[in-house]
């Protein structure tokens, strides 16, 4: 059951990445140009033939793909195979606007549960393990990629999806699951309820795979204590596959993109600029293998840095940092960048869990940020001026990182609602005015 480590590929050197890189591309811009209409044109218009399109350096020449050109040719616009070679949709949640569809050929349902067994397997995933699946199932691609991904390897996979905490911890406990994948946000409620609940010594746990949100390293040490594991990340977006598109190894700096399937590039946000390796900006995704819904220069809106630095796991593939939440997550406050992540660090180091609110709002034409988090239960006794003292702590950590007054509020504990998916943090009230 080792072959979904694949060292061949995930630890060849960068001369065969990039051979195959190239070979692929080459490959998958002329599919491109010769399927898809909307892209063709789009190619026209930036007065570029497939043929101008020899390696991964000439990859800068093609025009990009955003969220909003999903929109326009919803839902069949990208596709490059006909309907009766693809065997499965998988869509986004879609809370503003249109909602993303992503078709799949067999094929690329075989790369894609390929890419979660290898996350698997850097988990320390075998044959040997139950793989309790809570990312939710349908047409979130959580379930479905993880659950394809075990199988590949070989795990006992339990289909929990999310939701139902009771039954959760239950088979949890009965079936002796060994690697949990789910969100952190989830993670995080698990832990909490299995120690309230006295249960830690009846789980097996060794393991956990958590992504589709950003998260911290401190919720990672939070979750790790709770749970007695070792928490991994896992980054994917359902435009490029879903999960799998890069995962972290036993090194956990970072997540290693799967090279042969997907060329990874960092551009400046504001103009489309290919920034150096070790710079932060817009993660940017082609992908060289899949057949049905091959994006070209997908723009994530997500923010990281990419590195090619030699890990300790071994394997070559560039590594991304964790995105700091999406440009879009970012919120501009009286004129400062924050970003959701930098006051969960604040939160984190200062002792709370992660159940938190970010409440920005507009009085009197000026911002407004609140930060609403849960006191500890031991807190919850103190007298009202310790918790004063305790709240002027966090406004002057939080004034230290963010630059910028946020109110902050503590709420008795369990008062703010756990998710069993993606977490909601953040509430903008401005939009409301707009
Ligand atoms: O969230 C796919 C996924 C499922 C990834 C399970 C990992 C585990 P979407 O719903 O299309 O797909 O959302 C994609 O979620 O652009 C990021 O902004 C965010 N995201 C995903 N993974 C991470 C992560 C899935 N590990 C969007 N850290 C992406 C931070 C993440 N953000």
């Amino acid at each position: 059951m080792e072959h979904y480590y694949q060292p061949e590929i995930e630890c060849a050197s960068r001369e065969e990445i990039l051979k195959l890189q190239n070979e692929r591309l080459v490959k998958q811009v002329k599919h491109v140009y010769d399927n898809v209409p909307y892209y063709r044109k789009k190619m026209e218009e930036a007065g570029v033939v497939p043929e101008d399109i020899r390696s991964v350096e000439d990859l800068h020449k093609l025009p990009f793909l955003t969220k909003d050109d999903l929109r326009d040719a919803y839902p069949y616009g990208l596709m490059a195979k006909p309907l009766k070679d693809c065997v499965r949709i998988q869509s986004t949640s879609g809370t503003t606007g249109r909602r993303v569809v992503a078709f799949y050929t067999q094929h690329d349902l075989d790369l894609w549960e390929e890419c979660c067994a290898r996350a698997i397997m850097a988990a320390g995933g075998t044959n040997e393990d139950v793989v309790h699946v809570s990312y939710g199932y349908g047409l979130f691609t959580g379930g479905p990629g993880l659950n394809g991904g075990s199988h590949k390897v070989g795990s006992l996979t339990l289909p929990m999806s999310s939701g139902n905490t009771d039954r959760q911890i239950q088979f949890m406990c009965d079936l002796g699951s060994t690697i949990l994948c789910c969100t952190p946000s989830y993670a995080a409620y698990l832990g909490e309820t299995i120690n309230e609940r006295g249960l830690k010594d009846k789980i097996k746990l060794k393991a956990g795979i958590f992504g589709a949100e950003a998260w911290t390293e401190e919720m990672r040490r939070d979750i790790e204590k709770s749970l007695g594991i070792k928490a991994y990340d896992i980054y994917g977006l359902t435009e490029i596959s879903g999960p799998g598109v890069s995962f972290e190894c036993s090194a956990q700096t970072g997540m290693h993109v799967n090279e042969d399937h997907f060329i990874a590039e960092i551009i400046n946000p504001k103009t489309g600029e290919v920034l150096p390796e070790g710079e932060k900006g817009e993660l940017v995704f082609t992908s060289i293998t899949k057949e049905a819904f091959p994006l070209l220069r997908y723009r994530t809106r997500d923010i990281c840095v990419l590195t090619r630095e030699k890990c300790s796991c071994g394997r070559t593939h560039v590594k991304m940092t964790k995105p700091m939440g999406r440009s879009d997550d970012m919120l501009i406050i009286k004129g400062v960048n924050v970003f959701p992540s930098q006051i969960e660090t604040v939160l984190l180091n200062g002792g709370y869990a992660a159940n938190y609110q970010i409440i920005v709002d507009r009085v009197n034409n000026s911002d407004t940020l609140e930060v609403q988090v849960e006191m500890t239960t031991e807190m919850f006794s103190d007298s009202v001026s310790v918790i004063s003292k305790k709240e002027k702590e966090l406004v002057n950590a939080l004034k230290s990182m963010l630059g910028i007054y946020a109110k902050v509020k503590l709420v008795a504990p369990k008062s703010i609602a756990r998710s069993e998916g993606k977490a909601v943090r953040i509430i903008d009230r401005r939009n409301l005015y707009s």
